[in-house]
């Protein structure tokens, strides 16, 4: 039976994946660098993942055997302080391979992103092997990352697993600094029938993906035999594929009259170099994932939600 720790527990994709774990009846420990917010009904420790020691205490005292790091700082926040993204990106990542070799850690998961690939990486449909030139801060750590998870699968057969997330969509906890982020707010914005100021342009393309495709994907691909994957590095995956001026579309589907202002920023540059599709047929291949939730579903449950 698995005992679980998530860094990162309280952000997006950690909520999520704390409550599906939970919903099991796997035990799982939640980890985070803020206090514990009143009413959680996890078990939580607050533990800030560059403090070595603190980890392996953790993980000592409640005998983990599997390791979700997510704790991260993403590509729009990253890039106004990039020394200190890269400290907490990288710095965390060391500490958890090495809490995991020194443990026995049976498995890990880290997710990479879609801020790897840059503007040599056909950007239309990006292929799994592609090349790989980040702009961002936030990119060139996820792919360090990569890189690193499968230099210690190789030297040490340490097993982490990792998928490259396009933006990821769901209305439960606040958007955390990414460029994807305008489609929760755009989302948000319609539920309380506000206006909504969009920060990219309004046919900027990008791959989206449902959280409930997230965490079928991540404990799909967790679930596998270690000889099923035939790469040691991270696996594209996409939902589907939209422009802030299609999602306003599927929003007034739904009877909404939200009015959008265009004023693209500086995360509009970092979009122009970030993938319009991506091209997940390895996934598919290597462990069966399958995308469930197109734009027109995602946006009428996050509209209900
Ligand atoms: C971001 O926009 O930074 C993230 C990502 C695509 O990794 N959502």
């Amino acid at each position: 039976m698995n005992r679980i720790l998530i860094t990162g527990a309280l952000g997006q994709l950690g909520s999520a994946l704390l409550k599906h774990y939970h919903d099991k009846g796997i035990f799982v420990l939640a980890t985070d660098i803020h206090e514990c917010p009143k009413g959680l009904v996890y078990n939580y420790e607050k533990l800030d993942a560059l403090n070595f020691e603190g980890l392996l205490d953790v993980v000592k005292k409640y005998e983990i055997n599997v390791i979700y790091h997510l704790a991260a700082i993403l590509s729009a926040k990253g890039e106004k302080n990039p020394f200190h993204s890269w400290k907490i990106n990288m710095d965390t990542f060391q500490n958890i391979v090495d809490v995991s070799l020194k443990c026995k850690i049976e498995r890990v998961f880290w997710p990479s992103s879609i801020a790897v690939f840059g503007k040599d990486s056909n950007l239309e449909y990006v292929p799994q092997n592609s090349l790989m030139n980040p702009t961002t801060l936030y990119g060139v750590s996820k792919l360090a990352g990569e890189k690193l998870m499968n230099y210690y699968f190789e030297k040490y057969q340490l097993d982490i697993r990792s998928i490259r997330f396009p933006g990821i969509i769901s209305m439960d906890t606040k958007p955390g600094g990414g460029v994807t982020d305008y489609i929760i707010e755009m989302l948000n914005a319609s539920k309380k029938g506000n206006e909504y100021i969009c920060f990219l342009d309004k046919n900027q393309r990008l791959p989206m993906i449902f959280m409930e495709d997230v965490i079928s994907a991540i404990t799909l691909l967790m679930s596998k035999k270690r000889s099923v994957l035939s790469i040691s590095s991270s696996y594209n995956i996409v939902g589907f594929t939209t422009t802030p001026e299609e999602c306003l579309l599927a929003i007034k589907s739904n009877g909404i009259n939200l009015k959008v202002h265009y004023k693209p920023d500086f995360r509009q540059k970092i979009a122009n170099t970030w993938p319009e599709n991506v091209d997940d047929s390895l996934a598919s291949k290597d462990w069966g994932w399958s995308p469930k939730f197109g734009l027109d579903k995602t946006v009428k449950i996050a509209l209900n939600g």
